[in-house]
């Protein structure tokens, strides 16, 4: 079985295949940054070319960061009115990887309530130049939020953002898994 989203307690996770930098109707987009903030390959790299300069002199102050830490910044000229920068682990190097990397989704989410957002999008954090396994990451993505669900008052929508068809059908599956 596969699913494109579902809904627990009021909140949904869908997931989508697509840009991260191109989620018109989403409140806050999530970078996967590297630890200067700045622009970079990937999402950090596609994110930044899409907000424009002004984004990496707000990042400036805020880096560096540490994996497993977010922190909130405006969208400037993306559709998004912010950007939550979490540094992901690399996979393999930084230790342990699988609390870190929960810790990403755990903050990103506590920023999101904390500005009152109702619907934030997130890349697959690591998976790319970080090496994290596609599907290891996408059930550990998926079991981090659904343990922080009963905590959230404020995000209602919670999209994942895969770039290739093969990332979506990973998480489409691990999505249907946890609701079986
Ligand atoms: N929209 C959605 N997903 C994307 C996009 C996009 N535009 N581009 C790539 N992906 P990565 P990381 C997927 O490397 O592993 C950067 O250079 C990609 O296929 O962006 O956390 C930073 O500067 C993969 O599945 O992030 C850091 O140094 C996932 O997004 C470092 O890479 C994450 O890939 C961060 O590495």
């Amino acid at each position: 079985m596969s699913a494109n989203k579902i809904t627990i307690s009021g909140v949904t996770i869908e997931c989508i295949q697509g840009d991260i930098a191109a989620q018109s109707g989403i409140a806050a987009v999530v970078n996967a940054a590297n630890a200067e903030l700045m622009i970079g390959g990937g999402v950090a790299g596609a994110i930044h070319r899409a907000a424009g300069p002004r984004l990496e002199e707000e990042c400036r102050p805020l880096a560096p960061i540490s994996p497993g830490e977010a922190v909130i910044t405006g969208g400037h000229n993306l559709p998004n009115r912010y950007v939550i920068h979490c540094l992901g682990p690399i996979y393999g190097i930084d230790k342990p990887e699988n609390l870190l990397l929960a810790n990403c989704y755990r903050n990103a989410l506590k920023l999101a309530e904390e500005h009152r957002i109702e619907s934030i999008a997130f890349p697959a954090i690591s998976t790319g130049a970080f090496g994290y396994p596609i599907s290891d990451a996408a059930e550990l993505a998926f079991r981090t939020i659904v343990e922080d669900i009963p905590k959230l008052k404020f995000v209602k929508t919670i999209r994942f953002v895969l770039f290739s068809a093969s990332d979506l059908k990973v998480h489409q599956e691990t999505l249907s898994r946890m609701i079986e």
